[in-house]
């Protein structure tokens, strides 16, 4: 009989690289948003794979910044963490990039005990000429890695990466019940649902203003009824977010709304309002209160 394995898998990169789009083509869910912009993702998202003798534990994490104020120092706390307990890295890149933009991160990854897939991601848009400076520029620079060349977006040499970090993966009894798909709380999908939106059709400094909390999610038979505030850092933005008449928030619920249904399977009602919460991007209670508190 085969021994059980399992493990934690991270992602890490540059923003807009993919990993979040790696990490749904993974697990075969939309559990982490996904936008043309950087910083869609800022918090450490644990996506689960499970099969019979083996559960990789993969965690989506923000793309590797410097921070300038206390929010994206907590972003980069998540990495931070997603270092300390990896027993496999994929560290991603796309067709094109150069080096991560903090050095202490890329040392990590170069001097790194444990198994490190490096991915070159987006090559459906490149073509063999740029994929082989790519692999060269690659294989130097980070010489303790295996190479993949993939395309998250269109399932393109996925499952072989899958496969190799089934080989890699340490024997160990499963971390989670083999039923459960992520560690998030269902109110941290509605959260991420509505900023996505967000992200998509505000411009500038607006969605990086923006946090959301669901203050109601109650679920019945038939329907989830749900009601979440979106907080703003200013007043001027409140009047941006909510547009004339109310026409721009109103697309941001309908939008998220379909995409809930289909998360959760079920008929949703959706309630939004806006709320001005100055300068909770640098307040630290605050950000714990939102889920920013991995600092040891
Ligand atoms: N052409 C192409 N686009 C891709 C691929 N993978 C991701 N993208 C696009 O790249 C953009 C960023 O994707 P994300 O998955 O949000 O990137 P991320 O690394 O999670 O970004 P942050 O969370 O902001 O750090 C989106 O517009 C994706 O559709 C790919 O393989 N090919
Ligand atoms: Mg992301």
């Amino acid at each position: 009989m085969t021994k059980h394995k399992a493990g934690f898998v991270n992602i890490i990169g540059n923003p807009n690289v993919g990993k979040s789009t790696l990490m749904n083509a993974f697990v075969g869910e939309r559990l982490s948003i996904i936008t043309s912009k950087a910083q869609t993702t800022r918090h450490r998202i644990l996506g689960i794979v499970n099969g019979d003798d083996f559960q990789v534990l993969l965690s989506d994490t923000p793309g590797i910044i410097k921070p300038a104020y206390q929010l994206q120092e907590s972003m980069m706390d998540f990495v931070k963490s997603a270092f300390e307990d990896a027993d496999i890295l994929l560290y991603l890149v796309e067709l094109g990039e150069k080096e991560l933009k903090d050095e202490a991160f890329f040392n990590k990854i170069t001097n790194s005990k444990i198994p490190v897939l490096l991915l070159i991601n987006k090559i459906d848009i490149g073509n063999e000429e740029l994929l082989a400076e790519a692999l060269k520029l690659w294989q130097e620079k980070v010489p303790n890695a295996e190479i993949f060349a993939i395309s998250a977006l269109q399932n393109f040499g996925v499952t072989q990466v899958f496969n190799r970090i089934i080989e890699l993966l340490p024997e160990s009894p499963a971390f989670y019940p083999k039923d459960q798909l992520t560690d998030k709380p269902e109110r941290f999908f509605v959260n991420e649902a509505i900023r996505e939106k967000i992200l998509i059709h505000y411009k500038k400094e607006i969605p990086y203003s923006v946090e959301i909390d669901t203050e109601e999610f109650f679920e019945d038979e038939t329907i989830i009824r749900i009601r979440s505030v979106i907080m703003v850092e200013r007043e001027t933005q409140k009047g941006i977010i909510i547009g004339h008449k109310g026409s721009a928030l109103k697309r941001v619920g309908i939008e998220a709304r379909k995409d809930l249904e289909k998360f959760f399977g079920k008929q949703i009602h959706l309630e939004l309002y806006v709320k001005v919460n100055k300068n909770w991007r640098s307040d630290e209670r605050q950000l714990r209160r939102f889920g920013y508190n991995n600092k040891k």
